[in-house]
């Protein structure tokens, strides 16, 4: 079996990035079929639950209230709505919802109520729920443990260096913090980041040094393709080689044998052979949907006939065990 480690250095992982492209790819191909069924692929679905207007100058998001774009804000959604959408990506094949809201931050207020609530329902209807609400307190964490959160997403997006580019009201050290109250929580870790930001290939090998050397690795890896939207500063970046993808990803399941890397916002502009060899280096997530967030995704239809095309399977939800509602919040269940 495949040793784990926490101690990568920029070295090895710049030699593994930079190998022979077919070598990288059978190297990470046999990775991934020492460690995992590779036919199974994990299918997420995305739904914004509360869109647009957020405080925050991410440079790429079309969610910053500061960017003129065509997003259009919306309230946080009711719990009805969320999980007549819970039943749609479920009935399509999807094993997991993840929960996206606009937000800086998470505060202790109805609005986060009413997101205990809905994770309380989605997961009574047996699916693995995942929040990205922005940044979180130890306490806020527990909570949505507590109700039943099965992973929260909280990315890096680019090197600690690169970040201030990106971004500039936060830190990477505020990113880093609220992973480890994840941690603290037992929730599983979805940190992963965007290529095609303008970043170097450097920065790309730190950030994966930056996850492959926490004290444990993020249960799963979502690797974006930059979509540049109209109206951010990121609007005329250009498109990133499918080979940078392939590269990513085949690093990622290199140095982190077990984890989830899921082929994440981008697949739009790739076909159907660019994803196959995504596949083969070592991907086995998807975001399934036509929509991410906001932006355009591949119909659900398209993707099972890439499935049956490429011999996979999505993967059951609760393959790992369920996560366990404490007593006091399974007694607030309205
Ligand atoms: N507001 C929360 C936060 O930033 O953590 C959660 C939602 S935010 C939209 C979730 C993630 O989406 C970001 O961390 C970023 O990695 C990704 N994202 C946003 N806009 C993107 C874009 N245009 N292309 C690719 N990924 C994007
Ligand atoms: C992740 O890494 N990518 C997803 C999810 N985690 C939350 C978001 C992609 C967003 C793409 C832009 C949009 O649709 O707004
Ligand atoms: Fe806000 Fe998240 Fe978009 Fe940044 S990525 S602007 S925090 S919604």
């Amino acid at each position: 079996m495949t040793e784990i480690r926490n101690n990568w250095t920029k070295e090895e992982i710049s030699a593994i990035y930079h190998s022979p492209l077919l070598d990288l790819i059978y190297r990470a191909a046999t990775v991934h079929r020492e460690n995992k069924d590779y036919a199974e692929v994990q299918i997420s679905s995305l739904l914004s639950i509360k869109t647009g207007g957020c405080p925050e100058d991410c440079a790429y998001c079309p969610q910053a209230a500061r960017y003129h774009t065509d997003v259009e804000v919306q309230a946080l959604m009711s719990v009805e709505q969320v999980t007549d959408a819970a039943q749609k990506a479920k009935a399509a094949g999807a094993s997991r919802l993840c929960m996206g809201a606009a937000w800086r931050e998470v505060r202790d207020n109805r609005d986060f109520d009413r997101v205990i609530d809905m994770v309380k329902a989605v997961n009574s209807m047996d699916m693995e729920v995942c929040c990205t609400l922005g940044m979180l307190t130890e306490s806020q964490a527990q909570r949505l443990a507590d109700a039943g959160l099965y992973a929260y997403n909280h990315n890096l997006d680019t090197s600690e260096d690169d970040y201030k580019r990106i971004i500039t009201t936060r830190t990477y050290d505020e990113r880093l913090k609220t992973i480890e109250n994840v941690r603290k929580a037992k929730l599983t870790v979805c940190s992963g980041g965007i290529i095609g930001l303008g970043e170097t290939v450097e920065d790309r090998i730190a950030m994966l040094k930056t996850l492959s050397n926490m004290p444990k690795h993020p249960e799963s890896v979502p690797i974006n393709a930059l979509v540049p939207v109209k109206g951010t500063p990121l609007a005329d970046q250009p498109r990133v080689p499918v080979w940078d993808m392939v590269r990513m990803i085949a690093t990622a399941r290199i140095i982190m044998p077990k984890t989830v890397v899921r082929l994440s916002a981008g697949r739009t502009e790739m076909s159907m052979t660019d994803q196959a060899l995504c596949f083969m280096a070592g991907a086995n997530s998807i975001f399934a949907g036509d929509k991410l967030l906001t932006t355009p995704n591949p119909a659900f239809s398209e993707d099972m006939q890439m499935f049956e095309i490429l011999g996979l399977k999505p993967r059951e939800a609760f393959k790992n065990g369920r996560p366990v509602v404490t007593q006091q919040e399974a007694l607030h269940v309205e």
